[in-house]
């Protein structure tokens, strides 16, 4: 129902309505949803009015608009919960991950980095730039950083790989608890043509430190999630 009395724009009226639709399944991922003309005339409200609403969601990634096929409810979100690594989380879901290199190079530790990683400033470390997709689709744009000292070994090939992996099972290391946070971001040009997502879309901008049982932090990580595909769990204890 559309209430035209009402102080709460129209627009903001249907858009709710619509993801009450999606939230309570009634309208399930992949399924075409009305046109404009068919909203309007249901509600008779303008389809300038409609397009409005619809717009807003394909923005906040709950609508999908595929060209010349209509809108769709996009996919659910991935969800992404406890101390896991890029490649675990898609391997759960029967998605095949893999990374695109951007950038590999040893270089020597700026004082921000020192810090997080508990080494002295111009340690080596490395810095890893990679595109990190699921079935080919680009999913997170990520910069590592790693002490080069105490994880040795680390080449352009195994990049294609999981470096948490790698770290557990070859240099037999335990990653076993982090603080990280997470921060509201919009793509600028450059990031937006990584992701495949459009200028100003929303992403989820989350720094992680990584650690070992015995607390040296393992890695310093700056990654940038498409937040219209992931949405974090957090278990609150009290
Ligand atoms: C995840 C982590 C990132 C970690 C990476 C390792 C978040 C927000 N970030 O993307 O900190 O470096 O996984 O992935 O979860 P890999 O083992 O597949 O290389």
């Amino acid at each position: 129902m559309i209430d035209k009395t009402s102080p709460i724009p129209i627009y903001y009226q249907l858009e709710q309505q619509i993801k009450t639709m999606i939230e309570n399944k009634e309208w399930m991922p992949g399924d075409l949803v009305p046109s404009e003309r068919e909203f309007s005339e249901k509600y008779q409200i303008s389809r300038m009015t409609v397009r409005q609403a619809i717009n807003n969601l394909v923005q906040m990634g709950l609508l999908d608009r595929k060209q010349g096929r209509g809108t769709f409810v996009s996919d659910q979100k991935i969800e992404k919960r406890g101390l896991t690594s890029f490649s675990e989380d898609m391997l759960e879901r029967g998605m095949t991950p893999s990374s695109e290199l951007l950038d590999f190079k040893v270089i020597p530790a700026t004082a921000a980095i020192a810090q997080d990683l508990h080494i002295k400033e111009s340690d080596p470390v490395y810095e890893i730039k990679r595109v990190r997709l699921a079935d080919g689709v680009p999913m997170a744009l990520e910069t590592n950083y790693i002490s080069a000292d105490l994880v040795p070994g680390i080449t352009e090939d195994l990049l294609n790989q999981s470096i948490y992996q790698f770290i557990q099972e070859k240099l037999n290391l335990s990653i076993t608890h982090a603080s990280q946070s997470i921060e509201a971001s919009v793509v600028d040009n450059v990031e937006a043509e990584y992701l495949q997502i459009p200028k100003g879309a929303p992403t989820l901008f989350i720094q992680r430190i990584a650690m070992l049982e015995n607390n040296v932090p393992i890695e310093t990580v700056k990654s940038l999630y498409r937040a219209d595909r992931y949405k974090f769990m957090i278990d609150l204890k009290r």
